[in-house]
C-alpha cells in the first residue's frame, strides 16, 4: 500500500510538470469514460448524477488498493517479480496517458516515474521483512522468533520514511499544479466583462413566479448543472487562448485571440441549456444570461456560407482543449438565432467548469451537439465525413431539444394538506417557445396552467396550476405545447439516441 501511495504521489508531482491531465488516475479514468457503453454511462448518470466522476476516481483508487495488497503479498515470495509487476501497472498508466486525445509522449512520464519509484520502494521494504543475520543464537532466542526474525524497527523506519516522502511529493505536486495554473486563475480574476452592444432585454417582471420549491428563472452559476468528460477541469489562460476557424468552404481561415473577441460586437442573451442525458423530470437543464460574440458573424467573416446558400460544409466540428468534439449544423448556427461564442455567464467570466475562457451556446440544441466548453478549434466539414465524440457512441448527429416540462413542486411523495396546492414547474422548447402547459390529476381532464411571462423563446418558462387537492394518493402529470402548436408527446422513450420523451409525473399523498 505504501509503495502504491508512493507511485500516485510521485506521479502527481511529475504530472504537475508535464500536465495535470497526464496523471495515471485521470488518464485511466479518461479511457474508462471514453469506452463506457451507453447503458453503463446512463446507469452511472442515473445513480451518481454529477458525482459520477468522483465515484469513478474512488473506484479506480479502491481497485489500485486491492492490486497493491495482491502485489505486496506476491513480493513477499518473489521480491523481484513483485517489483516487476508494479512496472507493468506503470506501463498501463503510461499507455492510457499517451493515448488520450490530446496526449503526447511526455504524458507517459508521470506513470513511468511513479512506477519506477514504487517498484524500488516495494523492493526495499520487502527486503526489510527478510530474515536478518543473527549475531549470536542467544539473541534469536531472546526474540523468540527463530528463523523468521526480521528487523522490525528498521522496517517501520523505512516504511514511515517512504510514506512521509510520498506525502511530501504529493503535496508538492498539488502546490506546483496550482502555481502552474495561477496564470489561468489570474486571467479569469482580472477579466472585466465587456459592456454588450446588444444587451439582453430585461427579464419581464412576471417571468419568475417565486413560488417556494420552483426553480429560479435564472440558474445561479454555482447550482448550474455540469456535464462533461473532463476528470481534470481544464484551466486555460485567456491571454494565451486562441480559436482557429478553418476547413471546407472557409475562404479566409481565422485565428482569433481573447482580445480579438473583446473588440468585436458583444451580445448578451438569456438561453436555456439542456443535456440530452436528462431523463424526464431530471435536473440537467439550466437557464443563464450569456455574453459573447455571435458565432455566425465570425463564420461569415471567414467566408463560410450555409448549405442553403451553396456552402460545401453542413457541419461545424468544435474541438476543446481536452479533445472533446462536438458537431453542430452550419445551417442552424447561421439561421439568425443567437448562437454565441460565450465568454461570460450570469455576469461573471465563465466558471472554469463551464468552459473558461470561451464556449459555444446554441439555443435549441442539446449541449452535446452545440455547447463545446474550453473551445479551441472550429472545423467546417460535413456530417457524411465526420462523426463527433458522442455520435461515435450511438447518439444522434442531429439533436434539437425536445419539448419538455417538469413539475418542481410538490416534490415526489410530498404530503400537502387538502385545499389549494400550487403545482408549479418549468417547461422548455428552446427557440420554439412555450405556448401552453397543462396538468392533470389521476389521468383526469387536462387543466391549463398559468404561464409566467415569456422572457424569450430561447428560455424556459415557469408555470403554475392551483390544484384543489383532496385527501388521498394522487398522481400529477404535466405536458407542454411549444410555440409551433405541437404538444409534448406522452410516449416514453429513453435518453439515447436523441433525448427522452414522456410526461413527468409526481405522486403525492394529500393528508
Ligand atoms: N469540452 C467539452 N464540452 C462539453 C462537454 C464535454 O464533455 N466536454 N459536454 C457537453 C454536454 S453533453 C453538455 S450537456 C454541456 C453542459 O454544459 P455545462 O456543464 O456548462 O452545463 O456541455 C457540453 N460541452
Ligand atoms: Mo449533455
Amino acid at each position: 500500500m505504501i509503495a502504491g501511495f508512493c507511485a500516485l504521489a510521485v506521479a502527481e508531482l511529475v504530472s504537475a510538470v508535464v500536465r495535470p491531465e497526464a496523471g495515471p488516475v485521470a488518464a485511466v479514468g479518461g479511457v474508462v469514460i471514453d469506452r463506457t457503453p451507453p447503458v453503463v454511462k446512463d446507469f452511472a448518470v442515473r445513480h451518481f448524477g454529477t458525482a459520477d466522476k468522483l465515484v469513478l476516481e474512488l473506484g479506480i483508487l479502491a481497485l489500485l488498493a486491492v492490486f497493491a495488497v495482491t502485489v505486496g503479498l506476491m513480493a513477499l515470495r518473489h521480491r523481484l517479480l513483485g517489483s516487476a509487476t508494479v512496472l507493468v501497472f506503470g506501463v498501463v498508466g503510461a499507455v492510457a496517458a499517451v493515448g488520450r486525445p490530446e496526449g503526447s509522449p511526455a504524458d507517459a512520464l508521470p506513470s513511468v516515474v511513479g512506477a519506477v519509484m514504487a517498484a524500488e520502494v516495494l523492493y526495499l521494504l520487502v527486503g526489510r521483512l527478510g530474515p536478518v543475520p543473527r549475531p549470536s543464537p542467544a539473541a534469536g532466542e531472546r526474540d523468540g522468533q527463530g528463523n523468521g526474525a526480521f528487523d522490525r524497527r528498521g522496517f517501520v523506519i523505512a516504511a514511515t520514511a517512504a510514506a512521509a516522502a510520498s506525502a511530501g511529493a504529493g503535496f508538492l505536486g498539488r502546490r506546483l499544479t496550482s502555481s502552474v495554473q495561477a496564470g489561468a486563475t489570474a486571467s479569469r480574476h482580472d477579466l472585466v466583462l465587456p459592456v454588450p452592444e446588444s444587451p439582453a432585454p430585461a427579464v419581464p417582471p412576471g417571468a419568475d413566479l417565486r413560488i417556494r420549491g420552483l426553480s429560479s428563472f435564472i440558474t445561479p452559476n454555482k447550482s448550474f448543472y455540469r456535464v462533461d468528460t473532463a476528470l481534470v477541469v481544464p484551466r486555460i489562460d485567456a491571454d494565451s487562448w486562441r480559436l482557429r476557424i478553418h476547413g471546407k468552404g472557409v475562404a479566409r481561415p481565422l485565428t482569433v485571440s481573447f482580445q480579438d473577441l473583446l473588440g468585436r460586437e458583444i451580445i448578451e442573451r438569456d438561453i436555456t441549456l439542456a443535456c440530452v442525458s436528462n431523463e424526464v423530470g431530471g435536473p440537467y437543464v439550466g437557464n443563464a444570461r450569456w455574453i459573447g460574440v455571435r458565432l455566425a458573424d465570425l463564420l461569415r467573416e471567414a467566408g463560410v456560407e450555409p448549405p442553403s446558400q451553396g456552402g460545401p460544409s453542413d457541419q461545424i466540428v468544435a474541438r476543446s482543449v481536452d479533445g472533446m468534439t462536438i458537431g453542430t449544423p452550419v445551417e442552424t448556427v447561421m439561421d439568425g438565432r443567437d448562437a454565441i461564442l460565450a465568454l461570460g455567464m450570469n455576469g461573471e467570466p465563465l466558471p472554469f467548469a463551464h468552459g473558461f475562457p470561451v464556449r459555444m451556446v446554441v439555443p435549441g440544441l442539446y449541449g452535446y451537439v452545440s455547447a463545446c466548453k474550453w473551445i479551441k478549434d472550429i472545423e467546417l466539414t460535413t456530417f457524411a465525413s465526420y462523426d463527433a465524440y458522442w455520435v461515435r457512441r450511438s447518439w444522434s448527429q442531429q439533436a434539437p431539444v425536445k419539448t419538455e416540462s417538469r413539475i418542481d413542486t410538490p416534490r415526489p411523495f410530498a404530503s400537502p394538506k387538502p385545499g389549494i396546492v400550487p403545482v408549479a414547474g418549468v417547461a422548455w422548447a428552446q427557440h420554439r417557445g412555450i405556448s401552453r402547459v397543462e396538468v392533470r390529476v389521476d389521468g383526469g381532464p387536462w387543466h391549463r396552467a398559468r404561464l409566467a411571462a415569456e422572457d424569450s423563446r430561447d428560455t424556459w418558462r415557469q408555470w403554475v396550476w392551483e390544484w384543489p387537492a383532496t385527501s388521498g394518493n394522487h398522481t400529477l402529470e404535466v405536458r407542454a405545447t411549444d410555440g409551433t402548436g405541437a404538444t409534448q408527446t406522452g410516449e416514453r422513450v429513453g435518453t439515447v439516441p436523441d433525448g427522452a420523451t414522456g410526461w413527468h409525473s409526481v405522486v403525492v399523498d394529500v393528508s
